[in-house]
């Protein structure tokens, strides 16, 4: 993706439905994939925020489809919202269009953007402040599900083709050992035995009758609004990869990420666990959220869900590793090394913990 000058900034704002003229914008520099700016407008009653999006479009190759997704679903969960009572401005993301009524604009030097309402008075964590945040994001995310279960799942574009596919990712990795084009493989022989003797994660889903459902497929914490005042878990932000998925996945997503001690990149392994009690945190919320949308073996599967899902986070960071670093955003050369010996790490202790508790039961 090409560096962004400021007049790419303005001249991209100049041409969404704004309220006001933008007085100021500034960088986010939360995500790994796309580019996120705050604008500020004025002349309106009183000033209001937005956030303006550059899509990267060398991971999203039909932002066109990406926004019809996010326009479908955002739409329709407007309505639900509505139905119980909650305040669609605050629970679910708006879609600012372009001036040309189109959900996104598409610039001269073919840079794609999006506009959306910003939230006022949130904020997103990597880590909770306390505990029970990391359960009421588990039951935002099961609402969530529960929302969305009677949304036409098929109707959606797969913005990345077999994104959770984990087959397919294993697949990948295993060329990207292979290539070895940057020449790292010879020193993370470890890591990647420990990937290939567990590839059974990657074909265990390529026969089951669960059935494919509309999910989030980023379901990590920074992916969750909280409101300021209330500390309360608000909106589920982060809407690209909405595809058609299983529960399982975007249940084990979150749990990779917030039932964990660290932080995904985390250097020291010695400080990265993978926290039962959180996870028993965010199981509860999670079903409450989901009400009685969720099938038996969904709900015996979500222990699968969350080993899984990490060992294809960990098969993806190392992978991308090993091409050099060409997908996630990195600060420096070893940043996808370490989050796949993070994402191992955790492998490894949710097969202890889950082994235990299915010997007890
Ligand atoms: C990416 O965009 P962001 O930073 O929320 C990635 C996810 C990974 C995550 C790991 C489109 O999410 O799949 O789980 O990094 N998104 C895409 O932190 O690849
Ligand atoms: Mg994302």
């Amino acid at each position: 993706m090409r560096e962004l000058r400021a007049e790419n900034l303005r001249e991209a704002a100049a041409h969404f439905q704004l309220e006001g003229e933008p007085q100021a914008i500034d960088r986010n520099n939360q995500g790994h994939i796309n580019d996120t700016e705050i604008i500020t407008v004025s002349g309106c009653a009183s000033k209001k925020r937005y956030v303006l999006q550059r899509i990267n479009i060398d991971v999203f190759h039909r932002p066109e489809e990406l926004m019809e997704n996010v326009v479908g679903v955002t739409a329709f969960l407007r309505d639900r919202i509505r139905e119980y009572g909650g305040d669609p401005a605050r629970e679910t993301l708006t879609v600012i269009p372009a001036r040309d009524g189109r959900a996104c604009y598409r610039d001269a030097e073919g840079n794609y953007w999006r506009a959306y309402d910003f939230i006022e008075n949130t904020l997103c964590y990597d880590k909770p402040e306390l505990p029970e945040q990391f359960g009421q994001s588990g039951e935002l995310f099961g609402r969530f599900q529960n929302l969305l279960r009677d949304y036409p799942a098929e109707t959606l574009y797969d913005t990345i083709p077999d994104f959770h596919n984990t087959a397919v990712r294993y697949r990948d990795f295993l060329a990207a050992v292979e290539q070895d084009p940057v020449g790292r493989a010879a020193d993370v022989g470890e890591e990647i035995r420990f990937l290939t003797e567990r590839f059974h994660y990657a074909e265990e889903l390529q026969n089951t009758s669960m059935r494919r459902r509309v999910c989030h497929n980023d379901t990590k914490l920074s992916n969750v609004l909280f409101d300021k005042d209330s500390k309360k878990a608000l909106c589920v932000i982060d809407l690209d990869t909405i595809m058609p998925g299983y529960v399982i996945m975007d249940f084990g997503d979150a749990i990779r990420f917030g039932a964990s001690t660290a932080a995904e990149d985390e250097k020291d392994l010695d400080k990265v666990h993978f926290d039962k009690k959180l996870y028993d945190l965010f199981l509860a919320g999670f079903l409450k959220g989901c009400g009685d949308a969720l099938t038996q073996e969904e709900i015996r599967m979500l222990p699968e869900g969350s080993k899984i899902i990490t060992y294809e986070q960990a098969l993806r960071f190392l992978g991308d590793y090993l091409l050099g670093d060409v997908y996630y955003k990195t600060d420096h050369a070893t940043h996808n090394l370490e989050r796949a010996r993070t994402q191992i790490r955790l492998v490894g202790e949710m097969e202890q913990e889950f082994v235990h508790i299915f010997t007890i039961r």
